[in-house]
């Protein structure tokens, strides 16, 4: 299969469903005989970013780590898909700006804060509510959304099958796999 790589970079608020939505587009792009890659909050911050909190500083240095790796994955063929909030337009336009052009394909998943909070899979929103976290986006940090992301998905109200149909439609109509 020759599909080009590139970085496929999903951003939203904390319980939009990036990571769940860019596992199955990891999962439909296999199907098509494409080498991936999903980097998220799980294998990262846990790692490579472990020094990093979440103050806009760390938030920056944490986007730009994630941008580097993603840009030596897509040397070395592989499409890379990363889901993290990156709520500041100028780190994203950062990472956009790394990559060759047309290399950086913004995936904004656009689910409003209150389907996020009454979701609220983990109990964060509680905890940022009463204090107990800091500078959480959304609530005590801010989230900037994208004005012109190449593909805008309705996470909060499509199924996460036809958000991700979407996704890999748009990569297969432009010609990347
Ligand atoms: C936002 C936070 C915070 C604060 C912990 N603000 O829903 P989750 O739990 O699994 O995803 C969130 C994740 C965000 O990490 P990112 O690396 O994606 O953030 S950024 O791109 O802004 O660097 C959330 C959890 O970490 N989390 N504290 N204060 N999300």
């Amino acid at each position: 299969n020759n599909h080009k790589s590139f970085i496929l970079w999903f951003t939203g608020l904390s319980g939009a469903g990036k990571s769940t939505l860019a596992h199955r587009v990891e999962e439909l792009l296999f199907e098509r005989g494409c080498r991936t890659y999903v980097f998220d909050g799980d294998n990262v911050r846990h790692g490579l970013c472990a020094d990093l909190g979440f103050s806009i500083e760390d938030r920056h240095e944490n986007i730009r780590r994630i941008g580097e790796m993603s840009k030596l994955f897509v040397e070395a063929g592989v499409i890379a898909l990363t889901a993290f909030i990156s709520p500041l337009r100028a780190d994203r336009d950062m990472v956009r700006s790394l990559a060759q052009a047309g290399d950086f394909i913004e995936v904004y998943c656009n689910a409003p804060l209150e389907v996020c909070e009454e979701r609220d899979v983990k109990g964060l929103y509680k905890k940022a509510r009463q204090g107990v976290i800091p500078e959480f986006t959304g609530i005590s940090s801010p989230y900037e959304a994208p004005e012109n992301p190449e593909i805008t998905v309705h996470t909060g109200r499509d199924g996460l099958e036809a958000c991700a149909l979407q996704v890999v439609r748009f990569l297969e109509e432009r010609g990347q796999i």
